[in-house]
């Protein structure tokens, strides 16, 4: 796991190997690896910023090792739910790299605020992926301090969260916290299908009239369950933000390295106090919305094997190797710690307590209620009706 902050040391960096001052392909799509895993030195976006990223060895390697631990943990998490260890889990597959790419890009000071499927960006706050497990379990409402990570709860209702971010970074600007390399910066995940959503362009809005200190960063996966991106939009998703009197920009989200390079960027404009971004990170989500989805009966087998090829574990890998940067050893190591963390990672959701049914009352208020002690009481008594309760 790359730990601290990649990209911030001086020693050892790595040039591109490739000095290529261009965008390929997609002239509105930032990247800097492509599919077959070759280097693109620099990227120009259409503002005339220069995105780039100047890792040393060590940062590709940790990058590289991120990814396949979050992908195997979301694996493992997937085989959980179809035991029926877990209710529900929302796979991140595709979507490694966005998630990675932007959780590395944040500073300790930034602040995230996730969707449902942000276990990515979650490991990279130095979370213990334990923790959704038992959301989506059941057993308790997440478990982490938003507060001491800096990373908010997961939020289930579309497109809400983009508000909370924005109330928040006004308030960071309002704090003065600001200006500068230690100025706080505030990040919100969503997704395509969220884009259509009010709070959403409502947020937009306020951040945008404010100039408060946010990234908006767009998991663009393709779908929102079943509805097709063309459901959503006429115009590329990035393109938006103009509208609202922002930059926009589209960056290949299969591609951590860009990812990270976009994010970094714009999280600095916004810590400096020129306002907010939205970045649309162009991605796919490999495997269903959720287990309780068969994407099957919406979309064909070819166009998932189109992305395949795309995939951005795959072409990190082709990089590491082609440049001699990782060898056979490095990669069985990775494997190796990925299936060692998953184990781990399967036996303590197994050990997980049943929390007391009466507990579901305990962090409605931060300071109870008359009336909320009142159901709690005629709940307790009900439950204790049953034969063999443990009350
Ligand atoms: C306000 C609201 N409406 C509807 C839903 C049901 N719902 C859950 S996920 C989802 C699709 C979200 O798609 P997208 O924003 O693209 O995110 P993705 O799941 O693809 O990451 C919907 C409609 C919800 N959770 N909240
Ligand atoms: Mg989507």
């Amino acid at each position: 796991m790359a730990k601290g902050d990649p990209g911030a040391s001086t020693r050892g960096r790595r040039a591109a190997p490739r000095s290529k001052k261009a965008v390929t392909g997609d002239p509105e799509l930032v990247q800097l690896l492509t599919p077959a895993g070759a280097r693109i030195d620099s990227v120009t976006g259409p503002d005339g910023t220069e995105y780039r990223v100047d890792f040393t060895d060590e940062e590709y390697r940790g990058l590289y090792r991120d990814l396949v631990l979050v992908r195997k943990l979301d694996a493992e998490a997937t085989a959980l739910q179809r035991q029926g260890e877990l209710g529900l889990w929302a796979s991140l597959l595709g979507q490694e790299a966005a998630q990675v790419g932007s959780g590395r890009a944040l500073r300790a000071q930034d602040m995230a605020f996730p969707t449902y499927r942000e276990h990515g960006v979650l490991y990279c706050r130095g979370i213990d992926p334990i923790m959704p497990l038992g959301l989506f379990r059941g057993v308790d409402q997440g478990g982490w301090d938003p507060n001491e990570f800096k990373f908010n709860m997961y939020t289930i209702v579309i497109g809400a969260q983009t508000l909370h971010a924005t109330g928040y970074a006004m308030g960071v600007t309002m704090d003065g916290k600001t200006g500068g390399e230690d100025g706080e910066a505030v990040i919100a995940y969503f997704g395509d299908g969220a884009t259509s959503q009010g709070d959403v362009n409502e947020s937009f809005v306020w951040a945008s009239v404010f100039n408060a200190p946010l990234v908006f960063f767009c998991q663009n996966n393709q779908y929102a369950i079943s509805e097709p991106l063309e459901r959503q939009t006429r115009v590329p998703l990035y393109r938006r933000a103009a509208g609202f009197g922002f930059p926009g920009i589209r960056v290949d989200g299969n591609d951590v390295l860009a990812t990270y390079a976009v994010t970094r960027h714009a999280l600095d404009n916004a810590r400096h106090g020129q306002g907010p971004t939205l970045i649309e990170a162009y991605t796919y989500r490999m495997g269903a919305h959720t287990t309780s989805d068969d994407p099957t009966r919406y979309r064909i087998a070819s166009e998932v094997e189109a992305w395949q090829a795309k995939d951005p574990i795959a072409r990190m890998k082709a990089f590491l190797d082609q440049e001699k940067i990782a060898d056979s050893g490095f990669f069985a190591e990775v494997d190796e710690q990925a299936r060692q963390e998953a184990i781990d990672l399967r036996e303590r959701v197994l050990a997980m307590p049943n929390p007391e049914p009466v507990t579901m009352f305990d962090n409605v208020y931060p300071n109870g209620s008359p009336l909320l002690d009142e159901q709690r009481a005629q709940f307790s008594k009900y439950f204790d009706s049953f034969e063999g309760s443990a009350h």
